[in-house]
């Protein structure tokens, strides 16, 4: 199969999920071609079987907005043709559906090709931005003229369909990881973040609102006046500052560390003995079950997707949103008992192992296949 993928090149979870699916199918010997304004962050472009393709949006003085749907409307057409692609599979329904409908409209009027467009909706397209009234009309629309629609968690999709009018059946299809990447040489060094003794808790996000990141610095100030640990804030956002200036006003500095946008994902985790997601909402969090692969336990809330991933007991604990004082009282729980944190851990990791590769991606394939037949049937 000839696929295109359009996504978000960057840190956030929709783009990592369409990078990395993109890499298990071009292993898989399908032809892979991303189509985004950049290179995505986790993309070998040298790897046999990947192809990308740069979305060029010319400014001109006139334009207060550059029109990129535009432009990557013009770039998907363009792909399809030169590269005789078989499908487009778009993750973000916006304006990702929305331009992979224009495409398809004009490669059937001016080219007489019907291309099957995958539409995956991964979050904060439904949840926050897509049912703003400014976007509500375009993104019921481009969902339901896609072939085959796939959300990643049932709660999404139930979200989907009360907040939007959707005339389609929207499969779940979750989040996977890539065991083999948290196996084996990873140079995990706690010394270097943290002296024998000191406990090691982990956060990641792109650190918008959403991620409640003022959560993640009250509950670990709770922790820290019962057990000796530091904080890893990993990734960056606009909430990042009032973060830093947050910890400088409780005084506890030297007990957390930002280390920003990194590739080193997997070494931090590995050091990690907790792992904290406050967000008020999550479709599915994609991070926790990075975490859970790196033998982390999870302490969230229960908003969304999460509890999809995370079992309340098992791998770790699920608190209502806001409620810090029940995270902070279930960490320490953990921590203080070495024998129950081994046993969360074998358990998270074993949970992780549930969503491995090899047991979602040929629900993706599955989904082409459908999405082709279509194909046929029109
Ligand atoms: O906010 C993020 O974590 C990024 C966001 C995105 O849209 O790129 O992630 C969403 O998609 C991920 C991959 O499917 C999910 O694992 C995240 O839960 C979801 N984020 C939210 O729903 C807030």
């Amino acid at each position: 199969m000839k696929i295109g993928v359009v996504c978000y090149p960057t840190f956030g979870g929709s783009g990592v999920v369409a990078t990395e699916l993109g890499i298990q199918m071009a292993k898989k010997g399908h032809e892979v071609h991303f189509i985004t304004y950049s290179q995505p962050v986790r993309l070998d472009i040298l790897e046999e079987n990947i192809f990308y393709h740069e979305v060029n949006v010319h400014d001109y003085p006139l334009f207060e907005y550059q029109p990129y749907e535009l432009a990557l409307s013009s770039k998907m057409v363009d792909t399809v043709i030169n590269e005789d692609l078989d499908i487009l599979h778009v993750h973000y329904a916006i304006p990702h559906a929305y331009a992979a409908y224009m495409a398809k409209k004009i490669l059937l009027d001016e080219h007489g090709k019907y291309i099957p467009v995958v539409t995956t909706l991964h979050g904060t397209d439904i949840t926050l931005v897509g049912k703003n009234p400014s976007y509500k009309p375009a993104v019921t629309f481009s969902i339901n003229k896609s072939d085959v629609v796939t959300s990643v968690s049932e709660s999404l999709r139930q979200d989907t369909l009360n907040s939007f009018d959707i005339k389609k059946p929207i499969q779940v299809i979750p989040n996977f990881i890539d065991l083999k990447l948290y196996q084996g040489e990873i140079n995990c060094r706690r010394a270097q973040i943290a002296p024998e003794g000191q406990k090691i808790i982990s956060h990641i996000s792109n650190m918008r609102k959403v991620k409640r990141i003022p959560d993640i610095i009250e509950v670990f100030a709770k922790i820290l006046k019962h057990e000796s640990a530091v904080l890893l804030m990993i990734g960056d956002g606009p909430e990042r500052e009032r973060a830093e200036q947050q910890v400088r006003a409780l005084g506890i500095s030297d007990h957390v560390k930002f280390f920003g946008k990194t590739n080193e994902v997997r070494r931090l985790l590995c050091m990690s003995d907790l792992f904290l997601l406050t967000s008020e909402s999550e479709s599915f969090g994609l991070v926790a079950l990075e975490a859970m692969a790196a033998h982390v336990p999870v302490l969230s809330t229960n908003a969304g997707g999460i509890p999809e991933v995370n079992i309340h007991g098992k791998t770790g604990f699920l608190s209502n949103v806001g409620d810090t004082a029940a995270m902070a009282e279930n960490a320490l729980q953990l921590l203080k008992d070495e024998d129950q944190l081994k046993v969360f851990k074998k358990n998270a990791y074993a949970r992780a192992q549930e969503f491995c590769v090899d047991a979602i991606v040929p629900l993706y394939e599955r989904a082409y296949e459908e999405a082709l037949a279509q194909r046929f049937s029109q």
